[in-house]
């Protein structure tokens, strides 16, 4: 099939997954979370698919369906790319963030790595505000325990408000207590209390003037206090979203707007710009992410990333990233290809040997010279000829990639090209592709 506008640029994001049941009673649950925390290793180990997973981020970029079946119970399971908060920044984001906001799962998973949780939360706060029908699994458990990480998940469940659980989906450590603990949220019938974040008093003030009326206009389908606070922060994609998902366009409301109008006086009375807000925003998150893992995450090891940071300081700075990224690639392509000749010569060497066998056995049944030159000179020789050359030269380069990919190397080439690729409007990821 050739490419086609759907099958490029923004039409290869799916928008509107169709969520398929197998069964009336199946619950739909969305596996969220930041990039390469493991949400596809999940998805795969509980829906026994077989969804792309790769040691660098953005490797699912739409929404893939599978049915998991636990103590009797169906769930789809819905794995969202990977995305660091709910802003949507690109594509990918976009399609995470409408699924969580708008394809009413029945409840969230938000999968983090257990050796950045501060950093992951963000992202769960930023769940939370919509829905507090989330659990938190804590995955890479076996990384955090070699980096002498500690987490309670007690505390920590305490701090959210919400059920966390610890795993190493890669071994499905955990994962039939996270499906516990999915099934037990879905089962709840009255709201959660979960972890207040609290805004700096202007926008506080602000959503205050908003929050009342987009309550009585929404009739509780959308969380109207976060609602409030993304149309504060303009967001179109988002409003164009919720339009689609509600049916009508809550902007062109002259109640909401009038409220908008003034909240958003309030706002630039107090010197908040739009600039200022989304940092308010952040700051805010970042501070409330700090207060929640405080008393919950402990690193037994002070220095627990120290060698990691060097070795980045060597693999992405400056001066050396490129020349070390050039003379690794060359290396690979110089094994390649030396390493190749041999195998090659042995290939080419036994199949054209069984070439020539083959042509006697033709000529010995009498073939006539039209059948034994389309098919031993032509179809065979070339074929042997493309497998000798071709196959020894893929056999050491995919293995070669597939280790830089496990040791972490391919997103650091992805960071260090991105500026160069930017200026062709594409962005580092591609160079892994090309
Ligand atoms: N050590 C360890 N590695 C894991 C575990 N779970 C997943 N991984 C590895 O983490 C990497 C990322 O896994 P994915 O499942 O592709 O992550 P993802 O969150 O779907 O990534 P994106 O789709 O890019 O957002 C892969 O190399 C997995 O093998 C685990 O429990 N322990
Ligand atoms: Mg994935």
């Amino acid at each position: 099939m050739g490419l086609t506008a759907n099958s490029t640029g923004m039409g290869a994001v799916d928008h509107g997954l169709v969520i398929e049941k197998a069964d009336l009673h199946d619950r739909v649950v969305a596996l969220a979370g930041n990039p390469n925390v493991g949400k596809s290793t999940v998805f795969n180990e509980l829906t026994g698919l077989n969804q792309h997973t790769g040691n660098w981020p953005g490797k699912t970029v739409t929404n893939a369906q599978g049915r998991a079946v636990h103590k009797g119970a169906g769930y789809i399971m819905v794995d969202i790319p990977g995305t660091y908060s709910l802003l949507a920044h690109s594509a990918e984001e976009e399609v995470a963030r409408d699924f969580i906001c708008f394809g009413d799962p029945d409840a969230v998973v938000v999968v983090c790595d257990a050796t950045c949780l501060e950093r992951n939360m963000n992202l769960v706060l930023q769940t939370i505000e919509i829905t507090d029908r989330v659990v938190v699994c804590v995955n890479l458990m076996d990384e955090a325990k070699k980096k002498k990480i500690r987490i309670d998940f007690d505390q920590l469940s305490r701090n959210l408000g919400v059920p966390v659980v610890g795993a190493s989906a890669r071994s499905r450590k955990g994962l039939g207590e996270l499906m516990d603990q999915v099934s037990a949220v879905i089962g709840e019938s009255g709201p959660r209390k979960t972890v207040e974040i609290r805004y700096t008093k202007p926008i506080e003030d602000a959503i205050a003037v908003l929050e009342p009326v987009m309550e009585e206009k929404l009739h509780g389908r959308l969380s109207a206090r976060w609602i409030s606070l993304k149309l504060l922060d303009y967001d179109e994609t988002l409003c164009t979203a919720m339009t689609e998902y509600l049916g009508e366009d809550l902007l062109s409301d002259p109640q909401v707007s009038e409220k908008l109008v003034e909240a958003q006086r309030k706002l630039s009375n107090s010197g908040v710009s739009q600039e200022k807000m989304k940092d308010d925003i952040v700051s805010c998150l970042v501070m409330t992410a700090e207060n929640v893992c405080g008393d919950a995450v402990f690193f037994d090891r002070g220095n627990y990333n120290a060698r990691d940071r060097k070795l980045d300081k060597i693999l992405t700075s400056k001066w050396t990233g490129i020349p070390v990224m050039l003379l690794l690639l060359a290396v690979i392509f110089w094994i390649t290809i030396t390493g190749a000749n041999y195998p090659s010569q042995l290939l080419s060497d036994g199949l054209f040997w069984l070439g020539d066998r083959l042509g006697d056995f033709m000529l010995w049944c009498g073939a006539p010279s039209w059948l034994y030159g389309a098919v031993i000179m032509g179809v065979y020789r070339v074929l042997a000829w493309v497998v000798a050359v071709m196959l020894p030269p893929m056999a050491i380069f995919f293995p070669l990639f597939t280790l830089l990919e496990d040791l972490g190397y391919l997103p650091r080439v992805a960071f260090n090209l991105d500026k160069y690729f930017k200026k062709a409007s594409a962005c580092g990821k591609q160079a892994l592709t090309m």
